[in-house]
Parts: structure tokens; sequence; C-alpha cells
């Protein structure tokens, strides 16, 4: 029997993503190198320590030689204990394979925007030789009994590049965003390679048991020669005579760090200062990227008619929309800004009052005390993308929640939204009517009845947090013992 605590602890980890987990910028005329943020940075660390683990990826910069972004790295390792392996990248392949291939076709058409997606030929060539720049550069640091994890869009075809390395050990992949349903997915001219490409690692790990389905039903369409086995909780296919393993996990947070984060002092100084800067008024709280995907502009939509539709909230209520700014040079992502900016301001010229204007708009991104604070302030968090993977964001609030009378809306076409359902106001994000009427539900809800739903909530989350899910998939890599997996949910909207 395999004690799986033990197994994670003494494997080495050799992460890969688009990005290495850093900022490495000019300072003063010399480069430096810093952590950069995330979840999954802070979750997957301590493990990577553990056994002078590797993670693999693109410097992000063109300011420094190889030998320079090396040098930089070593020094690293000294300070954290784990070894960073950069991927240099030009800027033409940055260009096709990162903004190109990645950007502009898998990130709309994976979220069901097709009209977004650009497919150049190029993009894909590049995308491809990219693949295999990582995989060149992953294969000589590889030995027998390493984990080797490979994340996100980026990378779908690297397996298949180690695999003709002959590569023995086994190799999983996680899928951060959807997997696009076989309508959408038929669109991608290189929708034979995409699958089959992801086929060849051993281990493909999905958010939710939609994306999971929607990848085995595209592989039983299109796929003739693969034989699937299909279990409670996951499936396996048979290939090549290999089996892959497929399964749904969802992402999640360092819930602790969150909570931890909110009970201290200065931010619980921060969030009463906010309140009291805004006159005591409700507030309802909504932070995303700058992207087209977090549905900004519909959720907008949505505020307006709640304005309109109930009369007797206003002064009563403000909405903090924090927009943190993102790939703003694309001219979608600038149009998307400057209907944003348009929106927020005719709905402000309509309804404010003196003393009192309903939206107030940043666009600017906050640090992690300012944003926990909000967190810790926000009456409600109104989440409404028209599909995400998992979102963060409102597993941080509930985190952050600390005073357990916060109330969640969520968008039903958010991963997060299987799992949280019970406990939160699920709309459907081009539901304006639908959405105005949640806002003012959850703004009427009596204390009792708020803390009826952030309880659990806050005791699911805690959890299944991100500690659980790394551990999660690593077991399933070593088991494929169905009852070894945890279930996952599943949301499908009922008939009232
Ligand atoms: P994203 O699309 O980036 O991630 P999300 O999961 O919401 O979306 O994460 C955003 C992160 O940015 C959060 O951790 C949040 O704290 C941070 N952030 C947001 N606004 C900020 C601000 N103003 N200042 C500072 N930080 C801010 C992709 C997928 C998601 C999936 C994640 C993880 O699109 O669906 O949940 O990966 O798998």
């Amino acid at each position: 029997m395999v004690d799986h605590d033990e197994l994670l602890a003494s494997q080495r980890f050799i992460v890969v993503s688009n990005r290495l987990p850093v900022v490495i910028k000019s300072h003063q005329g010399k480069p430096t190198i810093s952590p950069a943020s995330g979840g999954l940075i802070t979750a997957l660390e301590p493990l990577l320590k553990r056994n002078h683990g590797v993670w693999v990826g693109w410097s992000g910069t063109f300011e420094y030689s190889e030998d320079q972004v090396l040098e930089l790295s070593d020094a690293y390792y000294q300070k954290v204990g784990y070894h960073l392996h950069p991927v240099m990248l030009t800027q033409e392949e940055v260009e096709l394979f990162y903004e190109g291939f990645s950007n502009e076709i898998l990130w709309p058409l994976f979220h069901d925007l097709q009209t977004e997606c650009h497919f150049d030929p190029k993009y894909w060539d590049t995308y491809q030789s990219v693949n295999q720049k990582f995989a060149d550069e992953v294969f000589p640091l590889i030995e027998q009994d390493d984990f080797v994890w490979i994340h996100d869009y980026h990378l779908m075809l690297m397996g298949q590049c180690l695999r003709q390395k002959n590569l023995f050990t086994k190799m999983s992949f996680f899928l951060h965003i959807p997997f696009a349903p076989l309508d959408i997915f038929l669109k991608i001219p290189w929708r034979f390679e995409i699958l089959r490409g992801l086929l060849q690692y051993d281990f493909i790990g999905f958010q939710t048991k939609r994306d999971k389905r929607n990848f085995i039903h595209c592989v039983k369409m299109l796929l003739k020669d693969i034989t699937i086995r299909k279990y409670e909780n996951h499936e396996i296919c048979s290939i090549d005579n290999r089996e892959v393993y497929i399964g749904s996990f969802p992402i999640s947070i360092d819930f602790q760090e969150f909570s931890n984060l909110s009970e201290k002092k200065e931010v619980a100084k921060e969030a009463k200062a906010l309140k009291t800067t805004l006159n005591d008024c409700n507030i309802v709280f909504s932070v995303d990227r700058l992207d087209y995907t977090k549905g900004i502009p519909y959720r907008l939509d949505g505020i307006r008619r709640f304005l309109e539709k109930y009369p007797e909230m206003h002064g009563e209520v403000i909405f903090l929309q924090v927009v943190v700014p993102s790939r703003t040079h694309i001219r979608e992502y600038h149009e998307l800004k400057v209907s944003i900016d348009q929106a927020v301001s005719e709905i402000n010229s309509e309804f404010t009052t003196p003393g009192w204007v309903p939206i107030h708009y940043m666009f600017y991104p906050l640090s992690r005390e300012q944003l926990v604070a909000y967190y810790r302030a926000a009456d409600a968090i109104l989440v409404t993308p028209i599909k995400d993977g998992m979102n963060l964001v409102v597993k941080e609030y509930v985190a952050s929640n600390v005073d357990e009378t916060g109330v969640v809306i969520l968008s039903e076409f958010a991963g997060a939204a299987a799992q949280m359902k019970e406990y939160s106001l699920l709309v459907n994000p081009y539901d304006v009517e639908g959405v105005a009427d949640s806002i003012h539900f959850a703004l009427n809800l009596p204390e009792a009845d708020r803390k009826n739903l952030m309880k659990p909530l806050r005791k699911l989350i805690l959890s299944e947090d991100i500690y659980h899910w790394i551990a999660s998939i690593h077991q399933a890599t070593h088991s494929s013992n169905d009852e070894d997996i945890p279930v996952s949910e599943e949301y499908i909207p009922a008939e009232n």
C-alpha cells in the first residue's frame, strides 16, 4: 500500500509553466529577481524546496542575456532552495506563441468566444516549435522518480515532444482554463493535433466535470482508435497500449493565509476605514483582471438595472469595481477598457446624487493587504464571468470574510459554481434582470441567513484548499483506484 503523504514528500517536483514564478526587472540599472505572487506558487514552493525541485518557464524578459538570467536564477536558488530553469524566448516567439496562439486562439476559444479568435497559421507553427523548445530544455532535467507537472494551455503539446524523446517518467498536465465543448472545439483548424498531443500525457486534470466531459466528448467523437473506460470519478483513455487518466480537480487558494491576513489588526482597520469613507453604505465588491471573459460590461448592465428597479436602495449601496490592467496593448482589451469606462460614467452620471456615487471604479492593481481589506469590508461579492476555469477571487473573498456575514453572488459559468452552489446566489451573467434581483436579495438578507450561507462555505473552502488540490492530483496520478479519488461536484441549472 502506497503512503501518499510520504510519496508526496519524497518525490522531486519538476513544474513547467509558461512563466517562471518570479519577476525579473531592472532596478537602478541592475537586473533584480523577486518572487511573483499567486496561490499556485505559494502552494508548490514548500514541495519544490523539500527535494530541490525545479520550476521551468519563460523568464519574462528580453532585456537580459541567458547568462545574466542564469546568474539571477542561481542566486535565487541560494535564497529559496529550489531551482529555476529559464527558457529563453525571442520577441517573435512571444508574439506568435504567447500573444498569438495562446491568447488570440486558445484563450477565447476555450471560453466559448470563437469570434474573438485569429486563426493565423503562423501562430500554430510557433506554438509547436516553442512547445518543442520547452521539451528540449526539460528533458535533460528529468530523473526516473520525479513528479513532472506541466501547466496550462500554453503547453498542450509538450508531452508529445517529451514522449518522442522516449521519456519513461510519467507526465501530468493540468488545464487551468475551461475545455471547449465539441461544436466550438471543432472550429480550431488543428483540433486533431491538439487532442492527440494532450493524450501523450499520462494524466490530464481539468478544473471541473464540465471540462472533463467536454474533453472526453471531443475524444470520443473525433478519435476513433481510442477506447474510453468510464468510472464514477474519472475516465481512462487507452491509446497505443498506454493508459491516460482523465480527472477533474477544482483548484483552490491558501485559505488560511487569506483568513489570517484578514484577521490582522491593520487589515481590519483598513476595512473599517473604507466603510467609514463610504458613509457606511453596503459595499458590493468586484475585482477582475481586464478580460472579456470576466463579464464586466454585462455586470454593469445588471447594476444599472438594479439602480433603475430599486430606487429605494439609492444612497444605501456602493459598487466597488477594481479592474487590474492586463494586455491593454491588444486592440480587444483596449476596446473593452473604453466600453467599461463609458458604461461606468453613464451609470454614475444618471444616478449620482450629492454625497453618493453608485459605482467607485479603480483601474489599478491593489496590494495583497488592500485587496483583503476590501474583501473584508464588502457585504457582498459580485463575480460574473461569462466563463471561467475556476475563479479564485470568489474563494479569496470567502476566506477573507472572517465576520461570516458576506454574501456570494456568482456566475453559473464559473468553475467555482459547482462547489459553491448550495451556499451562493448563482446568476446567469447574461440575465440582467436576474443579476439585479440577486443583488437586491443579497443586500436584504437578514444577518442570520447570511451567516448560514457563509459559515459552511468557509468550512468547504478550508477543507478543499490548495494543499488538498495538490495532494488529490498527486494521489490520483499514483492510484487509479476510483475510491481514492475525491468526487468533484457539477452544476446544472434546474427548472424552477
Ligand atoms: P485568472 O483568469 O487570472 O486565472 P482568477 O482565478 O480569478 O483568474 O485569479 C485572479 C488572481 O488575481 C486572484 O488570485 C486575485 O487575487 C488576483 N487579483 C485580482 N485582482 C487583483 C488586484 N486588484 N490586485 C491584486 N491582485 C489581484 C486562471 C483561470 C481561472 C483559474 C486560475 C487558477 O482563468 O479560471 O481560477 O487560472 O487556475
